[in-house]
């Protein structure tokens, strides 16, 4: 069978290779999408069939209850107090070292290994395998497990599986490519079982999550001619619905989804500024670019950030202006 991805096989064969005898903590970035925790619990089975003496998995986050059911044997420790100075870190799906734990990216300055998706990631890593056109983490290690000839445990494979799954929204997203769906299906050979992974992700909804949502739909707003849909998560409305934070993640494609609606903004206001999530239709609109301006990042068509500093009322208008400016350059004509 032909390698999925030819182009990174030495540096991922480097990390194997580096890794023999060492203790290893796989980072992700903190409040873990399916991709994040997918792909910390699988590098972390990969590390050991490579030889590493001892492999955990740490995030800021504890596993979000969707994906639960994927952690299998392993655990996730809190990287705010792991401080084990016999371990180093290999991060996965984290456009920013700093993503992952402030203090814990203090403690281990210079990480050993960095595999991600994200154009803006500028990884110091010893070794770095990122790839923008990967739809997730998950496709792209995936891609360089299989291509190692490592050995997929149908674990493995279904944690793989949600993590492509998740971040392509069901295979949805631009970002999703015949590659993709190769690599998805090698991962089907290897044992993921899809309808087991939709029942999930998709099947155990709580009551409390669609509450959430509903507070969320409450807030939303059409600017510029239905072009722009904006929304906001109240305060304290998690601790009213009973949700949790990792709830909010999805829901501005609920936003996004609107005929006509070419950019989706969802706000969450923190104790010292505001987390944004931007969705586009398509990656015309540079919505990483958005993003950037408030320190965040992100893909071309779905970014994030968290603008310090601001409130819901000084942002609100300020990502207005900017959202406008994005919608003007998508219209201008293309050379
Ligand atoms: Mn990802």
């Amino acid at each position: 069978m032909s390698l999925l991805f030819p182009e990174y096989c030495e540096d991922f064969k480097r990390l194997l290779d580096s890794v023999g005898g060492k203790k290893i903590a796989v980072a992700g970035h903190m409040r873990p999408d399916g991709d994040c925790i997918s792909s910390q619990f699988a590098l972390a089975e990969f590390l050991r069939q490579a030889g590493a003496a001892e492999v955990v998995c740490v995030n800021q986050n504890p596993v979000p209850y969707l994906y639960e059911n994927f952690i299998g044997n392993e655990k996730m420790l809190d990287a705010e107090t792991f401080d084990d100075p016999s371990f180093e870190i290999a991060a996965v799906d984290c456009a920013d070292y700093h993503r992952i734990n402030e203090s814990l990216c203090k403690r281990f300055p210079e990480p050993l290994a960095c595999i991600d998706h994200h154009v803006t990631n500028r990884s110091a890593s010893k070794i770095s395998i990122i790839d923008p056109k990967a739809s997730a983490t998950a496709e792209l290690l995936a891609g360089l497990a299989l291509d190692a000839g490592l050995e997929i445990s149908k674990e493995n494979a279904n944690r793989l599986y949600m993590g492509i799954a998740t971040d392509t929204r069901q295979f949805t997203t631009t970002s999703t490519r015949a590659k993709t769906f190769e690599t998805a299906t090698r991962l089907v050979c290897a044992g993921a079982d899809s309808s087991w992974v939709a029942i999930q992700l998709y099947q155990r909804e709580r009551f409390a999550k669609l509450k959430l949502l509903a507070a969320y739909l409450q807030t939303l707003k059409l600017h510029f001619g239905g072009r722009l849909c904006m929304g906001f998560l109240p305060e304290g409305v998690y601790e009213e619905t009973g949700s949790e934070k990792a709830d909010s993640d999805g829901l501005v494609d609920y936003a996004r989804s609107v005929n006509g609606v070419e950019i989706a903004a969802l706000l969450e206001p923190l104790e010292n500024g505001v987390k944004g999530s931007l969705r586009a239709k398509t990656e015309t609109y540079r919505v990483n670019e958005i993003a950037e301006k408030f320190g965040g990042g992100g893909h071309l068509a779905a970014a994030g950030f968290t603008a310090k500093g601001y409130t819901l009322e000084t942002l609100y208008p300020k990502l207005l202006g900017l959202a406008e400016a994005a919608l003007k350059n998508a219209d201008k004509p293309r050379d």
